[in-house]
């Protein structure tokens, strides 16, 4: 566990990333938690300054909506998807407001689904991996002694662009996030060595599976046991974001939370946990969320497995993404030239450059490397020498991102700017990533291209 002074200091960047501006000040947080079901009735009335008052009684009808977040704060990707706006990115803990949202099906509403409403949610923790079977309500479970973790969240989808754009591998299939599909917030858990501690894991327990079903029939993903057990204290399930309860876009009212893998593995609205001895398949273990392509083999099935919602042996076609890695960005918008599609608010059209004036100028960007924390951060221009960014602190180190900047004297002509991170163990983000069909985790060195007028 962190000690008490590192507690203290991420405490006081949560409180300031909370009062950064009109825009997002502590109260307006409180105001859309708490004003959800107005937010869904009338879209904008939670954007409002002043406190609104409680909803007085729940819409008749909810209107049928993929999300509830404000557009205009994100890139519209898709139906049920919204980017972060990476090239606006100034904080170190990212506004709920401005936190990407990846769902594979629309957000479920209360309305719809009551087991989402805090007083009826219920999570069921059993399988033949554990000692005894618990039942949990949320009452139960904000009582239990509970954590922050400040740690980045990312979609493996996040720099998918990249494959189209820098490796021309057209045949990469998936959302156009570009690089904006990561925030980094402060999850309030209970932690999982805690709820072991309530269950008794069993020393040949093997799989643990993490299970919604709530926003769509297949939503749940397994992780085995042994990367739970080798950092349990860090991994849990998640009642707060940023010292909120959680919005129904994030999970509300719980989700787990796996700080450092990529997203898919934090499941939203959970409400089961099961834990076997045998391994289990489900969609986003085996033809989802994995890597396929020649670099790959695809894991091994074995007799006793269990295969869960219409999944079959013969869909386990690659390694599940765990561990997001070493990545870079300046808050410049990526040239979207090769790529299939370009989001319609995308700030730049189709083959636009971003502009920026000539002289001195502050290029500023994150890097993050979750695994292992970053160590230093280069950068190079018209692919001169690779030279060192000044990292601003904080440095928390593994699960969190840092902000680098670097004075540039920018001359008329077309530039590209290249930035690269390497981590505390030495690893150095490479220039390409192999191949991989559902464009997963692209850690390829980004390549900014910049008109300077
Ligand atoms: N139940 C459920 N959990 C889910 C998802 C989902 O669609 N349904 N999407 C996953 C994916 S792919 C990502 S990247 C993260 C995104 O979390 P966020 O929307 O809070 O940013 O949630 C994960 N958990
Ligand atoms: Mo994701």
């Amino acid at each position: 566990m962190a000690s008490q002074q590192q507690q203290a200091q991420e405490r006081a960047l949560v409180e300031e990333a909370l009062q950064i501006g009109p825009q997002s000040d502590r109260r307006r947080f409180f105001v859309s938690a708490a004003a959800f079901g107005a937010a869904a009735a009338a879209p904008g009335v939670a954007q409002a300054q002043t406190p609104a008052p409680a909803p007085a009684a729940a819409p008749a009808a909810p209107p049928r909506r993929a999300l509830l977040k404000d557009d205009s704060r994100l890139l519209n990707i898709g139906a049920t998807v919204r980017s972060g706006n990476y090239w606006d990115f100034n904080t170190f803990i990212t506004p709920i407001e401005e936190f990407y949202v990846r769902n594979h099906y629309p957000t479920p509403l209360v309305e719809a689904k009551p087991v989402l409403d805090p007083k009826q949610w219920r999570m069921k923790i059993h399988g033949n991996g554990l000692e005894r079977s618990i039942d949990i309500g949320y009452g139960d479970l904000v009582k239990m002694p509970s954590r922050t973790v400040i740690a980045t969240m990312e979609c493996h989808g996040n720099g998918r662009s990249l494959f189209w754009e820098q490796q021309d591998q057209m045949q990469v299939a998936g959302g156009n996030w570009v690089l904006g599909a990561i925030g980094q917030a402060e999850w309030q858990i209970v932690p999982l060595s805690h709820i072991f501690g309530l269950v008794g894991l069993k020393k040949d327990a093997k799989s643990a599976l993490f299970w919604s079903g709530v926003d769509g029939a297949d939503m749940g993903r397994p992780m085995p046991v042994a990367d739970i057990v080798s950092r349990a204290d860090d991994i849990g399930l998640c009642f707060r974001m940023n010292g909120n309860p959680l919005t129904p876009d994030h999970g509300a009212p719980v989700r787990l939370v796996v700080p450092g893998w990529g997203g898919t593995a934090s499941i939203k609205w959970l409400t089961e946990m099961r834990v076997d001895t045998h391994q289990h398949w489900c969609r986003l273990n085996t033809r989802g969320e994995v890597y396929i392509g020649p670099d790959y083999a695809a894991p091994a099935v074995g007799a006793t497995d269990e295969f869960i919602g219409g999944i079959t042996a013969a869909d386990v076609k690659g390694p599940m993404v765990t561990w997001m890695p070493i990545k870079t960005i300046i808050t410049v918008p990526l040239v979207l030239e090769k790529s299939p599609s370009v989001p319609a608010n995308y700030p730049l059209k189709r083959g636009e450059w971003p502009r920026m004036s000539a002289g001195r100028q502050l290029v500023r960007g994150y890097a993050w490397a979750p695994q292992h924390g970053i160590r230093e951060v280069e950068y190079r221009v018209d692919r001169g020498p690779w030279q060192r960014a000044h990292i601003q602190g904080p440095n928390l180190g593994r699960y969190t991102w840092v902000r680098f900047d670097f004075h540039w004297d920018a001359r008329p002509g077309d530039h590209v700017i290249e930035t690269r991170g390497i981590d505390m163990a030495g690893n150095v983000q490479p220039e390409t990533v192999p191949f991989n069909q559902l464009g997963m985790a692209n850690g390829a060195v980004p390549k900014f291209r910049i008109r300077v007028a």
